[in-house]
């Protein structure tokens, strides 16, 4: 891992489409452990960035096509309608984006940031291999002048490179920052804050506070497509880790906590079962009636989230939402870093 900046440097140099971020093997490895931490938990959980083989980054995108799924129509017309305000504020500069999946909306930003200038460096992040080359086929196509640089691998193993990057932008959208719980909010933007220098600007896309009906059933389509992305979890736990659960008596369950407001997703498993992780030679037993917790998708209210983003080192540019309000892109400038370490050690002195 440490010498990733070195081989991402040789990458961009060399043109290279895709840059793993991890050594080969590790995956799995990394993906047994997380599974045996979760179901030894009390309730048990599964970590969401599993969510993503290649099945699953298909289903999501199918998610998205979803009628009911209105976050990302909402975000693609925020984009469409708006990339150019964004631009004017923080001027050309590279495109760097978190959890890219298929890239299909930052394609807007992609066509406002590569327009009179002769090369745009754009850096995808994602879990997922086969979301990246899904992208790079769509990017190459639509945008020859954009230099694609691929990273495979988890957020954080993008921030060492952030410094070499400036002045950059990057963007996460999709309201994917609601699948991180409070610790990892944290430890998400005091990593962010530590690597990116001050004047660089973080694009944020937040899905907001709304009517309960419209939120479940956003994640319970008609078509049945959410439930299949939740079952796809424990069919890839039975291809990579040998878990031998029996996937016709599990099922799809997603509802809204309105004290923590958030959507919470379940696999709900209708018989006891035993689940084995053969990387680990473990074994657990899920009793019949037991919810496992596989993802949640926190919603925000602008005026909180913005405030707990100062704390962090970032102000807050400009604003865009849609007519009802449901979901908004937030455009944060990074503010020097004086304020943001006394900002930063209030924070840890709590
Ligand atoms: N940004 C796209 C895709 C969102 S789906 C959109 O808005 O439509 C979330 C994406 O984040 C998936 O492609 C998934 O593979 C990726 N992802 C999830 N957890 C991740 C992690 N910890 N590190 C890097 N990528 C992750
Ligand atoms: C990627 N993420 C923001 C999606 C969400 O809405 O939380 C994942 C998802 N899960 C079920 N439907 C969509």
């Amino acid at each position: 891992m440490s010498d990733f900046p070195k081989r991402f440097r040789k990458a961009v140099a060399s043109g290279q489409v895709l840059v793993k971020a991890r050594q080969a093997g590790d995956n799995l490895a990394t993906f047994a452990r997380s599974v045996a931490a979760g179901l030894s938990d009390e309730p048990k959980w599964l970590h969401c960035r599993f969510l993503y083989d290649a099945q699953g980054s298909r289903l999501f995108e199918l998610i998205t096509h979803q009628p009911e799924y209105y976050p990302t129509q909402i975000e693609a017309s925020i984009l469409a309608s708006r990339s150019e305000e964004i631009r004017e504020i923080t001027g050309p500069r590279t495109l760097v984006e978190l959890g890219s999946g298929y890239s299909v909306k930052t394609e807007h930003l992609l066509a406002t940031y590569s327009r009179g200038v002769s090369a745009l460096r754009y850096i995808p992040v994602d879990v997922s291999e086969s979301a990246l080359l899904e992208a790079h086929s769509s990017v190459s196509l639509n945008f020859p002048q954009v230099e694609f640089t691929g990273i495979n691998g988890a957020y954080a193993s993008a921030f060492p490179v952030l410094r070499q990057l400036s002045p950059q932008m990057v963007i996460f959208l999709g309201s994917t920052i609601g699948n991180f719980n409070e610790a990892e909010t944290t430890a998400f933007w005091q990593s962010v804050a530590g690597h990116l220098p001050a004047g660089d600007f973080f694009l944020l896309g937040v899905d907001l506070v709304k009517d309960v009906d419209v939120l479940e059933a956003a994640y319970n389509d008609a078509a049945g497509i959410t439930a299949q992305f939740t079952k796809n979890y424990a069919t890839r736990m039975n291809r990579e880790l040998g878990s031998q659960i029996d996937v016709s008596k599990v099922e799809h369950v997603a509802i809204w906590n309105p004290d923590l407001e958030r959507m919470e997703i379940s696999l709900h498993f209708s018989t006891a079962q035993h689940i084995y992780i053969e990387p680990l030679n473990l074994t657990f037993k899920v009793d019949s009636g037991e919810h496992v917790l596989i993802e949640i998708s926190r919603k925000f209210r602008i005026s909180k989230l913005a405030a707990e983003l100062r704390r962090f080192g970032f102000d807050v540019r400009r604003i865009l939402t849609d007519k009802k309000e449901w979901f908004a892109l937030l455009l944060l400038e990074r503010i020097a870093d004086a304020v943001t370490t006394r900002a930063l050690s209030a924070l840890t002195a709590k």
